[in-house]
């Protein structure tokens, strides 16, 4: 039976940077380099009959509000298309690649041409590859729950390869779609996830493919794990989670390949800012005394503080440590009495909250309860305020309200993402 490799959600350009020095590439940027050529080399130990793209693996990065331009991603491309070049050359049958959510389908007509008859952009169609017959679905990702339409499902086939978000913990793809395809076809091969997983919801054929590579999409892989509080001297670690799939036939074995940084998870469960800044000195600590200390990419997530700029205070004083990126939470505080200076009469801030709150009924009630709780506290009260925490809440009301009159969430992140660019140009 024919042997393919399937690799998929590398998204090598996505940390793809302008410099003054444009063939300057960032640090970020060479390890995923250097973590796909390695990789690369263990493919071809398989000896593929074909390569499977599954989606993803090159990115338009969105991050700026514009896509990778030319002059960014230009010099990623000597390295990729090499890889690529031996992929194919390889591969009797070559490469397939499918489009993923976050891929151009310019690039890959690109790719199409420019590697000859060996590299097939595949859409909506089904190909025999040796003695397989493979279905190429395009994804039809969307923000939180959707469908397929029935006349665009395909009707039946062997093996399915898809891009889809999977129901499992988060709104995807809806069930029903799934249960279709599975009945429809022997295997469903599905990329996006960034996991690998087999015999997923209840069906016995749906495989998950795991992302071949790190990169800043990083969708809870990680290596290593600090809980704090919790045992920091002995930080969990796990099997890197990154590799590719070989199908044989229709047998799906996964193999993984351990990059060269470690992924590592910090969870801080603090109860207010000064725990939470407490947490990020000690797990800190810890992590600058590690021998790999300057090859983490290190993810935080913090509960008990509002503003991502506190957590990001204590890391700046560790430079060597390579903070990726902080997701902050604030836990429920109770009320401090604050004095409002400047108004006729001193108010404290819970009267001003008494005040407000018997003025009002119903939703706008609500609203102000909510703006008390996350916007009015104490602790953003007395902070200087600078352009970042003006943002911030301002963007915290905006979702509130937002939530509390019923705009979709996706309308508001999309607002917010539009007008962020404006801010820094006050
Ligand atoms: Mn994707």
């Amino acid at each position: 039976m024919s042997r393919i490799v399937i690799l998929s959600d590398a998204h090598l350009l996505m940390q793809a940077r302008r410099f003054k020095d444009e063939d300057y590439i960032a640090p970020g940027g060479e390890v995923s380099l250097r973590n796909f050529s390695r990789g690369i080399i263990n493919v071809l130990e398989e000896r593929p009959e074909a390569v499977i793209l599954a989606g993803d693996m090159f990115d338009e990065r969105q991050k700026t509000g514009e896509l990778v331009v030319d002059s960014e991603a230009a010099k990623y491309w000597p390295s990729i298309r090499s890889e690529l070049t031996r992929l194919a050359e390889t591969a009797i049958y070559g490469v397939y690649a499918l489009r993923g959510n976050h891929d151009s389908a310019p690039v890959l007509k690109e790719l199409q041409n420019s590697l000859g008859n060996r590299f097939h952009f595949v859409r909506n169609e089904e190909q025999e590859i040796g003695d397989l017959k493979i279905y190429f679905m395009e994804t039809h990702y969307e923000q939180g729950s959707y469908g397929i339409a029935e006349e665009t499902i395909p009707s039946k086939g062997e093996i399915l390869v898809m891009h889809e978000t999977l129901p499992s913990g988060v709104p995807g793809l809806e069930r029903e779609v799934i249960q279709k395809l599975s009945e429809r076809f022997a295997l469903l091969l599905n990329g996006h996830m960034h996991f690998y997983g087999r015999r997923l919801l209840g069906m016995n054929n749906l495989y998950s493919l795991p992302a071949m590579v790190p990169s800043e999409e990083l969708k809870n892989n990680y290596t290593v794990e600090y809980q704090w509080p919790g045992d920091i001297d002995n930080p969990k670690v796990r099997p890197s989670p990154f590799g590719y799939v070989i199908l044989d036939g229709h047998e799906v074995t996964f193999k993984r390949l351990t990059p060269i940084q470690s992924i590592v998870n910090v969870k801080i469960e603090a109860e207010n800012p000064g725990q939470a800044t407490t947490g990020i000195h000690e797990v800190y600590s810890k992590l600058a005394e590690r021998e790999d200390a300057d090859n983490l990419w290190v993810w935080v997530s913090a509960t008990g503080v509002t503003f991502e700029d506190t957590i990001r205070k204590e890391t700046n004083k560790y430079p060597q440590i390579r903070t990726m990126e902080i997701s902050v939470k604030s836990a429920g505080q109770a009320m401090k009495p604050v004095e409002l200076k400047g108004l006729d009469k001193v108010m404290t801030l819970s009267e001003l909250k008494d005040t407000v709150l018997t003025l009002l009924t119903g939703s706008d009630k609500d609203l102000a309860q909510d703006m008390f709780d996350e916007i009015l506290t104490s602790d953003n009260l007395s902070r200087r305020l600078d352009s970042n925490v003006e943002r911030t809440l301002f963007e915290t009301l905006l979702e509130l309200a937002g939530q509390r009159y019923g705009v979709p969430e996706e309308h508001i992140d999309e607002f917010l993402f539009t007008i962020r660019e404006l801010w820094k140009m006050r």
